[in-house]
């Protein structure tokens, strides 16, 4: 396909963006490329190499030797690397934000507010590698049994296009910390900031060869990434059927795997919420990033005594969203990533017509002179959904949300556990402990209370059910990035000797 070279470029843009391996910017060995487009004009802005196996050869290759240092760093020289990482971070945000903005088509001030957080996790994941201490195990006897945590050596960070700064910072910081060495295969939607991100680690200090980046398609880099015998873990961040192929190659390899899949997170707005604070929650619960998080609040679950209420409020707000060029300052929703996501919104209005729900507002491509050429979308509402629609059940991954009535606690609690994902849900009532108990009943990895889509470094992310496996942030994450190796150390005077005819009893377990 031949793209439109997008006019327009900023000084800091470069037009071909190359991959990195072992601390050098490098082409594809095949020469061959990708083009990255802006789903904001439909144009392409620029190219990233195209990797294949070859390349990925060449960059596990590079992370064996960055991780023969890396993994010999102590702990004190690794964090201050990263905390000179987290500092060049925020001085080049600005850049960052840019790039972002134009390769997701995310509006700027989302963008602004994401990654003005992300330095947090490279400092987090220093404090971690600085203060984590070592268990004493209760071995007994004149053992002394004391724990080690080794880095796993090179690991293999698959990252998608909705979040590409802030998912990979969740999965590299730890993994860095924690001494690996990592391959990263961004989106190949979305792969620039990524590539970025190498030049502030460099400066950082961070030895060649411990951050590589292979750009290219799932099926080709993305594969021979994951099924490559040098990777010792795989975390990966995508679609819930990529998740599942994956973690079976981990599988067969014995090695572990983490993947942030899926997700269709419920949001249960009590009776006793303030009309005006739940239409202003489930905005931004459904519309944020365009729909285009795996926390989207995809399901409205509201108390029948407000549905038609909140609806109403909802859909006046969502009718006053301002849908553009996501560089504008004013603009709150920008268009959604590809052609092919487009799509994937369009058939599932279909099917919600088809299966009966009510279309409330949106339904339609936005595409005015102002808009033309990227994949925008109007942010739509279905009300009447049942909870065996398909539209209430299949992850749509974009600006479309249902909305669903309960009449009784354990009415939202059975609607807000009726789909196979669980990665997050919220629950709205100033009643805390009507709230809590409901939070407590959601099989979900993370539930909000009267808030949504909220995150730290410090507090565990990760799915129940089809939605994933394994934490990103916390402690459980910077452990997932290591081993455990136990050592026994024996005190006694006492030689043994098992088979001594001494007499004696004796123990050996
Ligand atoms: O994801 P993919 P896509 C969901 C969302 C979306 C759907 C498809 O529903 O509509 O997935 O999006 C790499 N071996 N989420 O196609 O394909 C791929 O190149 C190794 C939810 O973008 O799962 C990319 O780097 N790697 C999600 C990454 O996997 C492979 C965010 C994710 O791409 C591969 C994104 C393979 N065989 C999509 N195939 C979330 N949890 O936030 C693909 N990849």
């Amino acid at each position: 396909m031949t793209m439109k070279r997008e006019d327009g470029l900023m000084a800091s843009d470069n037009t071909d963006w190359p991959m990195l391996i072992g601390g050098r910017q490098t082409a594809a060995l095949s020469g061959k490329t990708i083009d990255v487009i802006n789903p904001a004009t439909g144009n392409a802005f620029c190219t990233v190499p195209a990797a294949d196996a070859d390349d990925v050869d060449a960059a596990v290759a590079a992370a064996q030797k960055g991780f023969a240092v890396w993994g010999k760093m102590s702990p004190l020289e690794r964090a201050t690397i990263l905390n000179k990482a987290a500092d060049l971070l925020q001085a080049r945000m600005p850049e960052f934000v840019a790039a972002e903005v134009r390769q997701t088509g995310r509006p700027v001030r989302e963008m602004r507010a994401q990654l003005a957080r992300t330095p947090e996790w490279y400092s987090y994941f220093a404090a971690v590698a600085r203060t984590y201490e070592s268990k004493v195990h209760p071995f007994g006897g004149a053992h002394i049994n004391y724990g080690r945590r080794l880095p796993l050596g090179v690991v293999a960070l698959v990252t998608p296009w909705n979040h590409p700064l802030l998912i990979l910072t969740k999965k590299l910081a730890p993994a860095l910390a924690a001494g690996n060495a990592v391959v990263v295969k961004p989106s190949e939607v979305a792969p620039v900031t990524p590539i970025m991100l190498g030049e502030v680690l460099a400066e950082a200090g961070l030895p060649d060869g411990v951050y590589n980046v292979v750009t290219g398609l799932g099926a080709t880099a993305g594969a021979a990434l994951t099924n490559h015998p040098g990777i010792a873990k795989i975390d990966l961040t995508g679609g819930t059927e990529t998740g599942r192929h994956v973690a079976a190659i981990a599988g067969k390899r014995l090695i572990p795997f983490a993947g942030e899949l899926g997700g269709k997170a419920s949001v249960v707005v009590f009776e006793d919420v303030d009309i005006e604070q739940a239409a202003a929650a489930t905005l931004f619960a459904s519309f944020v990033a365009a729909g285009q998080t795996c926390v989207q609040g995809a399901r409205l679950l509201v108390h029948e005594s407000i549905h038609d209420a909140v609806l109403a409020r909802l859909t006046e707000r969502t009718n006053a969203l301002r849908v553009g060029a996501p560089t504008d300052e004013a603009t709150q929703m920008g268009p959604v990533i590809s052609t092919q996501q487009l799509a994937t919104v369009e058939k599932y209005v279909a099917i919600g017509k088809d299966e009966g729900a009510r279309l409330v507002t949106g339904g339609e491509r936005l595409g005015d002179a102002e808009r033309e050429g990227g994949y925008f979308y109007a942010p739509t509402i279905f009300a009447d959904v049942t909870n065996d629609m398909r539209i209430a059940q299949e992850e749509i991954f974009g600006p479309v949300v249902c909305v669903m009535k309960f009449k009784d606690e354990a009415e939202a609690v059975s609607l807000a556990n009726g789909t196979a994902f669980g990665l997050a849900a919220s629950v709205w009532s100033p009643n805390i402990a009507k709230a809590k108990r409901v939070a407590e009943g959601i099989e979900a990895g993370i539930v909000w209370i009267n808030d949504h889509h909220r995150i730290d470094p410090s507090s565990p992310w990760g799915g129940f059910k089809d939605s994933g496996l394994g934490k990103e942030n916390g402690i459980v994450c910077y452990e997932g990035y290591t081993r455990m190796q136990s050592i026994v150390v024996n005190t006694a005077e006492e030689p043994f000797d098992w088979f001594a005819d001494d007499g004696k009893q004796k123990r050996y377990s």
